[in-house]
């Protein structure tokens, strides 16, 4: 596919960033000169697999096709996965190589490679285990595992086999594995270039992770490149990084989850920019409430708004574009193509008619049969249906509306937490007994996650109950990824059961619920002084306040944009009304965070 578009327009942008951009003959060639680097010097074979950790910088692009170039199945984790998450998908896919950066907005990914280079000196098959590392700050990063050999491997196999291996939020564990094939994800590709819109002219703005199945495919970084556009890797979500983008490169086209289009409409940086160029705004990952959908032509008048319900073993619905704006603003849209099958069944497994609430299953030419490597049977029926958790209404003309899940997963701003993931790593705390993880409505992030602990009986006779504080680090530190941290740590005396004596997460939900709505007016938050505002960053970012000093960069202290509107509404209750985002964003130092914060709340 690649080579066909570089044959079309050699000379026009395939992709850039703020240190680099590369012409469609650029990344072809640079792309191979990579998959035979990886051959001659690291002895990748085709049919390997090797982990991609990256963030989203133009070397994940060229990475990606010398990896397909070569044969070699990319397992596509997500920048924010901790070095023993990627350890653990090195080892269930029994991976022969680890791709990555050195660092990036703070995190040190050398680091990574590193340990894994420690814990896997070999593959499965006893060959050496293969560390690389982009160096970001280099005019060619990638320069020492270039070979000068630009003719394509040849390796890249058949149409049917599997391309990469994309990772499932899963509700059991760690994530499943997802194995796509080239014909079947190109399909889904092509198809959805031609429903959202894309063409050679077209600018896409990648704004999600680089390697998320959304950014990728839907129509994303393959599908631009399908069509001949032009990539734009914006660095950050906030919305003056992500609106002056847009201004600056013309881009007409972002796909974002629903909490970044909350907060871009409450940013003041709204109106501020240039955002004529924009022609399609795909929200997707998680449900956009419908009151959300209709404020977005306030930030964008002239924009269509597409949603997008997909995931990543196959199916993706999409509002049309000449939907009427009733339908896009009520529906998740409808499949791709005309031979995804949908079924909506109730708890029998008997199919429902149209406008009655069910579950959603589906068959279909790019929607998986079964996991890579045999996983989780119990998701496809007999069939060959796979089973998505979501409960679904479906209309009369096909759309799809989703209502709930009955899947034991939380979506927490799109991104998907396996509850049992994170029970099983409280479990190994000494001073625990028993955990249970559930999700919360929350206006920002559609869900927060809550946990609920009960101490083990010696602990809790000798008085060392585990704080909130400490149990947070201590996921942390086992290596669990930021996302999956609870929000908010309840220790309490016992679970409230069902009738059959499960643990009903259902009542768990109610109370966590009701816990929030006690908040700023009752309890009056703290004064806006230079340790209370520490100690508010310092919980966030799950570290000892002592720890924290004034003194390091916000960039580089892991404190993420989601996180940081937290505060902001938290500190606007305390007093600094007039806060806001940008202002606490764009501060060099957390002391000069704090700075902001006091002097708002002076006014
Ligand atoms: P995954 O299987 O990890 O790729 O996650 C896919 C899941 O994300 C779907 O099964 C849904 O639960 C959820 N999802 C994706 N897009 C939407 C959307 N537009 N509205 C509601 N849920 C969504
Ligand atoms: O959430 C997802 O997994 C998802 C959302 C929108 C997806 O995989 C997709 C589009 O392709």
């Amino acid at each position: 596919m690649l080579a066909e578009s570089a044959a079309a327009h050699p000379d026009s942008v395939a992709v850039l960033d703020d240190r680099r951009t590369l012409s469609y003959a650029d990344l072809l060639d640079g792309s191979r000169r990579v998959a035979n680097g990886l051959i001659e010097k690291h002895g990748l074979r085709a049919g390997d697999r090797a982990v991609v950790q990256f963030p989203n910088v133009v070397e994940y692009v060229e990475v990606l096709f010398a990896l397909f170039d070569a044969g070699v199945l990319p397992v596509f984790a997500l920048a924010s996965h901790s070095a023993i998450e990627i350890e653990d998908l090195a080892t269930r896919s029994d991976a022969a190589a680890f791709l990555t950066v050195d660092a990036f907005g703070g995190t040190d990914y050398r680091a990574h490679a590193e340990q894994l280079a420690g814990a896997r000196p070999s593959t499965g098959d006893g060959r050496p285990f293969a560390t690389v590392v982009a160096e970001l700050g280099r005019p060619d990063p990638l320069a020492a595992i270039r070979s000068s050999n630009t003719a394509s491997t040849g390796r890249s196999g058949a149409p049917s086999d599997i391309a990469f291996l994309q990772l499932s939020g899963g509700t059991t564990g760690a994530p499943k594995m997802i194995g796509r094939t080239h014909d079947d994800y190109l399909y889904s590709v092509r198809e959805s270039a031609v429903i959202c819109g894309l063409d050679e002219s077209s600018v896409f703005g990648v704004v999600l992770p680089a390697s998320h199945n959304f950014t990728m495919s839907s129509p994303g970084i393959l599908g631009a490149l399908y069509a001949g556009a032009r990539i734009v890797m914006v660095g950050s979500t906030d919305a003056r990084t992500v609106l002056s983008a847009i201004a600056e490169h013309a881009i007409t086209g972002v796909s974002v989850v629903p909490p970044l289009v909350t907060a871009w409409l409450d940013s003041p940086e709204a109106g501020r920019h240039d955002v004529s160029s924009l022609r399609v705004l795909q929200v997707g990952g998680a449900k956009l409430a419908e009151p959300v959908a209709r404020r977005v032509p306030d930030l964008f008048p002239r924009v269509t708004l597409q949603q997008v319900f997909g995931m990543a073993e196959g199916l993706v619905n999409y509002t049309r574009l000449d939907d009427d704006f009733e339908r896009i603003v009520s529906t998740q849209g409808r499949p791709i193509s005309p031979d995804d099958e949908i079924r909506v069944v109730d708890a029998n497994g008997d199919e429902l008619p149209p406008g009655q609430e069910g579950s959603l299953q589906t068959r279909g030419p790019y929607t998986i049969r079964g996991y890579w490597g045999g996983g989780a049977p119990e998701s496809f029926t007999a069939d060959g249906f796979y089973c998505t958790g979501d409960r679904v209404v479906r209309d009369a003309q096909g759309y799809l509306t989703v209502v709930g899940r009955d899947k034991d997963q939380i979506n927490r701003a799109g991104e998907k937490i396996a509850p049992s993931e994170v029970e099983g790593v409280l479990l190994t705390h000494p001073a625990v007994r028993d955990a249970s993880l559930v999700g919360v409505p929350d206006d920002r992030l559609g869900e927060r996650t809550v946990a609920y602990v009960i101490p083990a009986t010696a602990a809790a006779d000798a008085g060392e109950v585990p704080g909130e504080f400490a149990l947070r680090g201590f996921l942390r530190e086992a290596g669990l990824a930021r996302f999956k941290i609870p929000d908010d740590v309840f220790i309490v005396d016992e679970f409230p059961t069902t009738a059959v004596g499960k643990i009903s997460k259902k009542d768990q939900r109610v109370d966590a619920a009701g816990e929030a709505e006690t908040p700023a007016d009752e309890a009056p938050a703290d004064p806006l002084v230079a340790d209370h505002l520490l100690a508010d960053i310092a919980d966030k970012l799950m570290i000892d306040p002592a720890a924290l000093s004034g003194g390091i960069m916000l960039a580089d202290s892991g404190i993420d944009s989601l996180q940081l509107m937290a505060l902001l509404d938290k500190w606007r209750t305390a007093g600094a009304a007039g806060l806001d985002f940008e202002t606490i964003a764009q501060s060099p130092t957390i002391d000069d965070l704090i700075a902001a914060v006091r002097q708002a709340g002076a006014r």
